[in-house]
């Protein structure tokens, strides 16, 4: 990260010129922005979910999940975690939340690179708990079919999505269009069999 002063140092003698001045100030970085998703669960835990299951978001947002009930992971889809495929932007580290067990429990990630970022819990991504989120614009693997990684040669030894996972997941084009698209039980159960 930069700091105000190291920017001045490196921003050479007019920035120094400025940052002197008093009726010049130099802008101070803003808080990122806050997108929250809600990790989910019906009572007897026959149906877990992340809420919204897809949005859109500027880069630099910070996203932050949340446990509501239940006990879940969240992790971007990245050969660095159990070796499940990338659908992640190539440039864009991977996260990993470990269990997160009380209500209130959370992770906060900022997404600087655009493009398609999938993501799953650990205990559940067999029953279709994942999440999609598009931030600026559509590109990168994950905005590439499930299966892109088999055709490369040599096809890297990767975890695909599971089924139930690649039907739930929305299309990259309806969250563009939506925004957030919220979890829609009915729907989903009627389409993938959840
Ligand atoms: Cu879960």
């Amino acid at each position: 990260m930069l700091t105000r002063r190291k920017f001045i140092q490196s921003g050479g003698t007019l920035l120094a010129a400025l940052a002197s001045s008093p009726s010049l100030a130099i802008p101070v970085r803003s808080r990122p922005k806050t997108q929250e998703i809600r990790m989910e669960s019906d009572p007897d835990g026959a149906r877990v979910w992340f809420d919204p299951i897809g949005i859109f978001v500027q880069p630099g947002t910070k996203i932050r999940w949340v446990v509501h009930h239940n006990t879940h992971t969240v992790a971007a889809y990245h050969p660095d975690n159990d070796d499940h495929s990338l659908r992640i932007p190539a440039k864009a580290k991977p996260w990993n939340s470990g269990f997160l067990v009380q209500p209130g429990e959370n992770l906060e990630v900022i997404l600087h690179e655009p493009g398609v970022y999938d993501y799953y819990c650990m205990p559940h991504e067999d029953a279709g708990m994942v999440g999609r989120i598009v931030v600026g614009e559509i590109s990168g693997p994950g905005a590439l079919p499930f299966d892109y990684f088999k055709k490369l040669k040599p096809a890297p030894d990767w975890e695909n999505v599971p089924k139930t996972a690649q039907c739930v997941l929305p299309s990259a084009q309806e969250i563009l269009k939506q925004k957030a698209i919220p979890f829609d039980a009915k729907k989903l159960t009627k389409k993938c069999i959840l």
